[in-house]
């Protein structure tokens, strides 16, 4: 989100004690479980829309990727291709603040950020069918089997059932056993769960059942193109499906990055 402040140096200082303790066992020679520690390798870069606050990303069923773009006044959800060619695009009213997006179905939802009003939306042409509600704010969307993963910038996590958007449970996020907050831009990928974090270079892979984060992925090799703003920070990540490839981007980014992730070090 933009205007709400995440302690980044929280985070941080998670990141070194993991860091610390995978150099401390490296040292020595043993293996211990924990949280795996990824970087990401560039495949390709495609021209992304720089007018895009991008919220929410996501590869449909026919290749095509969907953008979901925020702030007051500018929010839209359009259909575009790695040759930037758009299509099927909504401008959102004008009071709201558009979020995370994920197709379910043969519907698109697209959260708004504090007006509790989710959007739904014909699966093809994202042209509104209904609204559904729900309290607190909206951050990060996506899908699985038979139910919708939602972030909301702490550090739990959400499952709505897809039928109606009711809440079915909630699970807390946690980082080596700390609290995980700031949670972004979510990835469903089979049974995991991939999320930017606010305000950071840091992507996480969880386990949605258990809560823990099993994998850190430091994308700040990232290039970031976008304007020389707070706000332009790395948001959306969206999997290729039958890949192991991932599309990356931020707000206000010219790049959407074509990656890998692959082991650091
Ligand atoms: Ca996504």
């Amino acid at each position: 989100m933009t205007l709400r402040m995440f302690s980044s140096l929280a985070l941080s200082g998670l990141l070194a004690t993991s860091l610390s303790a995978c150099q401390a066992s490296d040292d020595v020679g043993v293996e211990k479980p924990g949280v795996e520690k990824l970087g990401v390798e560039i495949v390709e870069r495609h021209p992304f829309d720089e007018t895009s606050f991008t919220q929410g990303l996501e590869v449909d069923e026919n290749g095509s990727i969907l953008v979901g773009t925020g702030r007051t006044g500018e929010s839209r959800i359009y259909r575009t291709t790695t040759a930037d060619e758009q299509s099927h695009s909504h401008d959102l009213d004008e009071e709201l603040f558009g979020e995370g997006i994920t197709r379910h179905g043969d519907t698109v939802w697209q959260l708004t950020w504090q007006a509790g009003t989710v959007i739904e939306r014909d699966a093809t042409t994202l042209t509104e069918k209904g609204r559904a509600s729900y309290p607190g704010e909206g951050w990060g969307l996506c899908a699985q089997q038979d139910r919708l993963i939602l972030s909301d910038g702490t550090d739990e996590l959400r499952y709505l059932a897809p039928e109606d958007f009711s809440e079915i449970g909630r699970v807390p996020i946690t980082l080596e056993g700390e609290p995980l907050a700031g949670i972004n831009e979510l990835e469903c990928v089979g049974d995991e769960v991939y999320a930017n974090i606010f305000m950071s270079t840091d992507i996480v892979r969880i386990d949605p059942d258990s809560g823990e984060v099993t994998a850190l992925i430091d994308a700040s090799r990232l290039p970031n193109n976008g304007p020389d703003h707070p706000d332009a920070v790395l948001n959306g990540i969206a999997h290729l499906p039958g890949t192991d490839r991932f599309y990356l981007t931020g707000k206000w980014w010219p790049d959407l990055y074509e990656v890998r992730f692959v082991p650091s070090g």
